[in-house]
């Protein structure tokens, strides 16, 4: 009995822990909840599972377990979910007995399980696209697609109705944190082959309506700098495509000087800009920047799930004079697309956003800086003492400007940091200890593996050409400035 709140008493201190000191990380190793149960898998992941969803919601932000052996929370059959979330609750006196009365039923059921797996194939069309997006299921998802195409009256009605709804659930699955890194990278690539599918359905339906070579107008459509969402991007893109509009896409990662070489050497009408880390937002403030500062006059949409209207009227839109657009998803992207192209509509509709953008920031101008800025006096007095009066710098081989056209990869692969290599696929550990790392240490090996093969590919059909330049000049400080003195002629 003394056990009984264990659980409870972990996730309660997490969350007070959160409160208390908001700095501090919690990780627990999650498999000591499940101990009991050993030998019973079904029952030991789903305990696991549960036991993460609460733990994750009072703040825990890492569980040492292992996340390839971990169902769905969402999808524990709902009679085993809820006698494991009494025990791990302490709902009920006889929580232990009822979780015990049932165990039996699940363990070692292997042939079942695969019978019970195949289930969903029953569903509506609907929901084994859901499904197929929700597991990262690529074995029928273009079956699937087909079914659903003739369920439909144009294939574009598959992208925006059923697709796009089962990618909603992943969001949300993965936002309340009940999915993980890898589970959402699989369901990424079976909406790709879902959209890949229909693809030439929809050509083909335009050149049956007449509709192929009418362009609407031109839109350079990028994910910005830094960012590797697409999903959204490729939707709108396809949208706008099917009203009619030419879409030239960038693809993700895109550099601002690209977007507007871009936008220029396409003589384009529109620039849509998307991105879903917070980092975009800043990266997309700075593209309209460079709009304005270019004397560029087209358009800017923007659009993915952290923009947002107010972001747009705050932080975005001051920045560029001409009509700056947030649009929420792509089924408003074509209106918005066709009334800034045209010369009647361009007008009221823009005077509506101006209205609704100036509104939003008078409501935050009152809101003041919630950044504790100290005054300049006080910076100027707080600045870096290098000691240098007692420091002498070595001299650089070579200096002036360096410039590699074609540095050998082979060197470079040498010098990667596979640390946040690692990070990036939400493995926690350090290289190399990661690879015979208790908790992790399979995946890793094998992503590793994977990288290995990957890296030998690019370098030996070379897909990359590596270039550099950076310059070494003697420089001072003096005052607010860095003064950077020139070499003498002959030394770069
Ligand atoms: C799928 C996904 C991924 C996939 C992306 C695969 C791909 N090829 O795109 C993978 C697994 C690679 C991934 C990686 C990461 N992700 Co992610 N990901 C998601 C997820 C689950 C769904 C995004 C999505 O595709 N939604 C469906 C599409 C259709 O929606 P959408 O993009 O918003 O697009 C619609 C509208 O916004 C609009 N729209 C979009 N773009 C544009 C552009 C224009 C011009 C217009 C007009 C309209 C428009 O129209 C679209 C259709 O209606 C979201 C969670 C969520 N709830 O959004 C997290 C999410 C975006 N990811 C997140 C994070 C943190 C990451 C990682 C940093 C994780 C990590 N630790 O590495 C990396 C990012 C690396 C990087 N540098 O970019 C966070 C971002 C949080 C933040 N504010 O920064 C989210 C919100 C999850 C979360 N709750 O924490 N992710």
């Amino acid at each position: 009995e003394e056990h009984d709140n264990y659980a409870v008493d972990f996730i309660e201190a997490t969350r007070i822990i959160k409160q208390t000191l908001p700095g501090c990380h919690v990780s627990g190793g999650v498999s000591n909840v499940s101990f009991s149960f050993r030998g019973n898998e079904p029952v030991r992941q789903a305990i696991h599972s549960v036991f993460l969803y609460h733990a994750i919601k009072a703040g825990m932000d890492m569980g040492i377990v292992n996340a390839g052996g971990m169902p769905i929370y969402d999808d524990l059959d709902p009679d085993l979910r809820e006698r494991v979330e009494d025990v791990i609750l302490n709902r009920r006196k006889d929580s232990t007995e009822r979780l015990l009365e049932i165990a039996e039923r699940y363990r070692g059921k292997k042939g079942e399980v695969q019978v019970e797996n195949l289930a969903w194939r029953e569903k509506d069309v609907r929901e084994r696209l859901s499904h197929a997006l929700v597991h990262g299921i690529d074995q029928y998802v273009e079956t699937d697609t087909e079914e659903a195409r003739q369920l439909s009256t144009r294939p574009l009605d598959v992208i925006e109705g059923p697709l796009m709804d089962g990618m909603n659930v992943v969001g949300d699955l993965f936002g309340a944190g009940k999915m993980f890194l890898p589970q959402v990278v699989k369901s990424a690539r079976v909406m790709k082959k879902a959209v890949a599918y229909l693809l030439p359905f929809i050509e083909a339906e335009k050149l049956r309506t007449g509709e192929v070579g009418k362009s609407n107008g031109k839109i350079i459509m990028a994910t910005v700098k830094g960012d590797v969402h697409d999903i959204g991007k490729n939707i709108v893109g396809v949208v706008l495509a099917c009203n009619n509009f030419d879409v030239v896409d960038l693809g993700v990662m895109v550099p601002t000087q690209k977007i507007l070489d871009s936008a220029r050497e396409h003589n384009a009408d529109l620039i849509g800009l998307s991105g879903l880390i917070t980092p975009s937002l800043e990266e997309m403030t700075h593209v309209a920047r460079e709009m304005q500062r270019q004397g560029m006059t087209l358009p800017l949409l923007i659009g993915g799930a952290t923009t947002s209207r107010a972001h747009t009227a705050l932080k975005i839109d001051p920045h560029y004079q001409s009509p700056t657009v947030w649009v929420k998803d792509a089924s408003r992207a074509v209106g918005v697309a066709q009334s800034l192209i045209s010369k009647d509509l361009r007008g009221p509709f823009m005077a509506a956003n101006d209205a609704d953008y100036a509104e939003i920031r008078e409501r935050h101008r009152n809101r003041g800086d919630a950044k504790r800025l100290v005054s300049l006096a006080k910076a100027r007095g707080q600045k870096f003492d290098g000691d240098w009066d007692t420091y002498t710098p070595p001299t650089p081989a070579q200096p002036g400007i360096t410039v590699f056209d074609d540095y050998p990869l082979a060197e470079l692969v040498e010098l990667i940091d596979w640390t946040p290599f690692f990070q990036a696929w939400e493995l926690a550990g350090r290289y190399p200890a990661i690879l015979t790392d208790e908790v992790v240490g399979k995946q890793a090996t094998e992503l590793f593996a994977d990288a290995q093969a990957m890296l030998k590919k690019i370098v030996a059909e070379k897909w990359l050409t590596a270039k550099a330049v950076f310059g070494l000049w003697p420089a001072n400080g003096h005052g607010d400035d860095v003064l950077v003195s020139l070499l003498p002629p002959g030394e770069g």
